[in-house]
């Protein structure tokens, strides 16, 4: 119900009777109060006039299951949300949700994270009160090799999420980061419960660092968040809505084909690689070359010094630029 009166209100450019929010929802004048009360405690600021009813002034950052749940307009994705004020790892408990057997599309949100998981037993900086940690569950029917497919389809999703909500230029690092400015505003995760030739879940994690303003010494010179990119407080549910309605674009297109050969053109515009010179850590062996895109499958293609190009899978070495961070 809180949702649907928040939907509402949003939805109303004026007052919002006390009567009309009952018929609508079929409830008593009391039951609408007392939701409204609980908004007012959440952080949304509402105006109540006798005789007129009530109409919403702000929205900052409220980040409720009832505000991310108002904010969703999609067919499947992040319908089935699950809200944690604190939690271990929202991949974790992605995962979990995943052996109890719940829908293709649920999202799992928390404003905390205690054991935030980076990839390679890496840890993921996830203070309370001002950044997003959200991971969802897909059970697609496809083989289980197209998998690391999906973290770039996450970052599509993200930076355009990021670019709608804030204005900035952010970009995608290859293959499973976003950067502003060469610096590192969010991480994805992508893991995955398969047998050889079909695959059970996948859980794809994003952290995104929207609010805040100070970060642990070893990451302070790579890291930033949206805040001190634009100088100003973001809503952290519109931005998580975005991403799902993004992700549920893609993710329909990726499925035609299997593969990214639709929407490659699009994953290159928004590559911070692109064309640059990059540094692969190949297990191998070092080497330099130009960036010049993706394949179909999601491999990085590196130009080498003899013409040739070399293709780069994700999981077996990390692209970093030469000067700076991307
Ligand atoms: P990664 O291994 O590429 O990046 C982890 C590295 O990034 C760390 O070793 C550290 O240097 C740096 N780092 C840590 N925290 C931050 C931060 N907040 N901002 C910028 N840099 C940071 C990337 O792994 C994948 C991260 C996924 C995180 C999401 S959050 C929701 C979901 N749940 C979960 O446990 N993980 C995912």
């Amino acid at each position: 119900m809180k949702t649907k009166i928040l939907t509402v209100l949003k939805e109303s450019e004026g007052f919002v009777s006390g009567q009309d929010l009952c018929s609508v929802l079929g409830v008593s004048r009391t039951a609408v109060w007392k939701v409204i009360k609980q908004l007012e405690e959440e952080g949304y600021k509402i105006e109540a006039v006798r005789n007129k009813g009530y109409r919403l002034v702000e929205v900052a950052d409220v980040m409720t299951k009832a505000e991310i749940g108002s904010r969703i307009h999609t067919k499947w994705m992040g319908k089935n949300l699950l809200y944690l004020p604190v939690t271990d790892s929202t991949n974790i408990q992605a995962k979990k949700q995943g052996e109890g057997g719940a829908p293709h599309g649920t999202l799992v949100v928390a404003d905390c994270q205690n054991a935030g998981k980076g990839r390679r037993g890496r840890s993921w900086s996830s203070p309370s009160g001002t950044s997003i940690y959200m991971s969802f569950l897909l059970r697609p029917q496809i083989p289980p090799r197209c998998a690391s497919m999906i973290t770039l389809i996450a970052g599509m999703a993200s930076c355009q999420a990021v670019r709608e909500a804030t204005g900035l230029k952010a970009q995608i690092k290859w293959p499973n980061d976003l950067v502003v400015r060469g610096k590192k505003i969010c991480g994805i995760l992508t893991e995955m419960s398969a047998e050889m030739e079909q695959i059970h879940y996948i859980v794809t994690g994003i952290g995104i660092n929207v609010n805040q303003q100070e970060f642990p010494e070893e990451i302070r010179t790579k890291a930033t968040s949206l805040k001190l990119e634009t100088g100003r407080d973001l809503s952290r549910s519109e931005i998580i809505a975005g991403t799902m309605e993004w992700f549920e674009k893609y993710f329909e297109i990726f499925l035609e084909t299997e593969d990214l050969s639709r929407l490659r053109k699009e994953y290159e515009g928004l590559l911070a690689n692109m064309n640059q010179e990059v540094l692969v850590l190949d297990p191998k062996g070092e080497y330099k070359g130009i960036c010049r895109g993706i394949q179909e499958d999601g491999e990085l293609l590196v130009e080498q010094r003899d013409g040739r190009i070399g293709r780069v899978m994700s999981g077996e070495v990390s692209v970093r630029g030469i000067y700076g961070y991307v």
